[in-house]
């Protein structure tokens, strides 16, 4: 494969910036990775999340998005910190400190800025996960990952902690190899996930999955008690497959601060989640992901928890009478 400066150029000032990890795509269709996502649709498996419904065209080419669109930037951002999770209500990973949509798109535009100092030409759209792009599939094919059988992208250097963005850009650029898939024949996260929501290797059912259930899901709109019975504590998001891959051995401490854990956020308990304020949540949360379930959805997702708790203390009430 011949090797073009500029593309070269371009994923090297992306780690300059800061990124982790950066690879490049052509802007041709993703016509797999979009019939695979018309079928879970179609199954439903969306839930209430009527907005992946949206666009369905955008995420398929991305020339309905970029006219002009010629090729990718996939990159990819280190957000683990080594913290253990508390035995306490646990938060994702993701969610520990600053909201990575507070941090990625002045690193993109930063990014998109200097290109065009290079080409002055240039047209670009860039995107950090709200957008109608399907950034595993992109990231798979641009050589920065492959999606794992939990369905989140793996890189081969740092494992899965890594939040993923890109650049639709208008600039021929010289594609990466597709990243191969190194899952083989390991199945630890299906065995994992408590809730079963991955229900055959890289499908997960989001009605299932705690992190929908936990952050998606309206306040209004109560938790199955059979789901939340399996929550094994999880207030906010989930970790279990991530954290039981065997390739996130390879995770690395990220060298922003603003991803490390909240010191206060980390021992939260039951009674203190359904004793908080709108203020005292607005400022505990400000600028952290956490808002997004807002004070309401935190709260039904602790009384969830609460009332797995209670069945668990009844269950196990005759043997404690047998002793
Ligand atoms: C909707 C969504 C969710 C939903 C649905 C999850 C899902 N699996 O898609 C919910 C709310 C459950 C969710 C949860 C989480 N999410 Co989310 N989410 C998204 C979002 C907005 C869209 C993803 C999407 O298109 N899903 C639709 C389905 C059809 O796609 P899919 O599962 O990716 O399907 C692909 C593969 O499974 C594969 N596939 C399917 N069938 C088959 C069959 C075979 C044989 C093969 C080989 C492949 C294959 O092809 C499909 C198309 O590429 C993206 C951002 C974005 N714009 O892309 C973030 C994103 C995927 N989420 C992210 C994160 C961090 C999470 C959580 C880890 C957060 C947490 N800790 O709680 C969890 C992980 C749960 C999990 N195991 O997936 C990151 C993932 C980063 C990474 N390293 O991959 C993203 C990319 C956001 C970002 N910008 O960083 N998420
Ligand atoms: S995030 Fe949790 S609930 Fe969702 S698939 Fe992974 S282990 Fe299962
Ligand atoms: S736990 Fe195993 S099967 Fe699941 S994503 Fe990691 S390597 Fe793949």
């Amino acid at each position: 494969m011949k090797v073009s400066p500029l593309s070269e150029r371009i994923k090297q000032i992306a780690l300059e910036i800061g990124f982790s990890k950066a690879g490049i795509t052509s802007a041709a269709t993703f016509d797999t990775a979009s019939d695979r996502l018309r079928s879970w649709i179609d199954s439903g498996m969306q839930g209430y999340m009527s907005y992946m419904e949206r666009s369905q065209e955008k995420r398929r080419d991305p020339k309905a998005i970029l006219p002009s669109a010629r090729s990718i930037l996939s990159l990819a951002l280190n957000y683990y910190h080594p913290e253990a999770h508390t035995e306490k209500l646990k938060i994702s990973r993701y969610a520990w400190g600053t909201d990575y949509h507070e941090i990625i798109p002045a690193m993109l535009e930063e990014l998109l800025k200097r290109i065009k100092a290079i080409e002055p030409a240039t047209e670009g759209k860039y995107y950090v996960d709200t957008g109608p792009v399907m950034e595993k599939a992109v990231a798979e094919r641009a050589g920065v990952g492959w999606i794992g059988k939990h369905s989140n992208v793996i890189t081969r250097e740092l494992g899965s902690w890594v939040f993923l963005s890109e650049i639709i850009l208008n600039l021929e650029l010289e594609p990466d190899t597709p990243a191969e898939d190194l899952c083989g024949t390991c199945t630890k996260c299906l065995d994992a996930c408590p809730t079963n929501a991955i229900v055959e290797p890289y499908v997960v059912d989001a009605r299932k999955c705690i992190s929908y259930l936990t952050i998606e899901l309206k306040p209004e709109e109560s938790i199955p008690n059979e789901l939340s019975d399996q929550f094994e504590n999880w207030l906010y998001g989930c970790d279990i497959c991530q954290d039981i891959c065997p390739w996130n051995r390879f995770e690395q401490p990220s060298g922003d601060d603003r991803f490390a854990p909240r010191p206060a956020n980390m021992d939260l308990e039951i009674p203190t989640v359904m004793g908080m304020t709108q203020e005292d949540f607005s400022s505990r949360f400000r600028k952290s992901p956490v808002k997004r379930t807002k004070l309401a959805g935190l709260k039904r997702n602790a009384k969830a928890l609460s009332v797995a708790k209670t069945a668990e203390l009844h269950q196990n009430q005759p043997e404690i009478r047998d002793k």
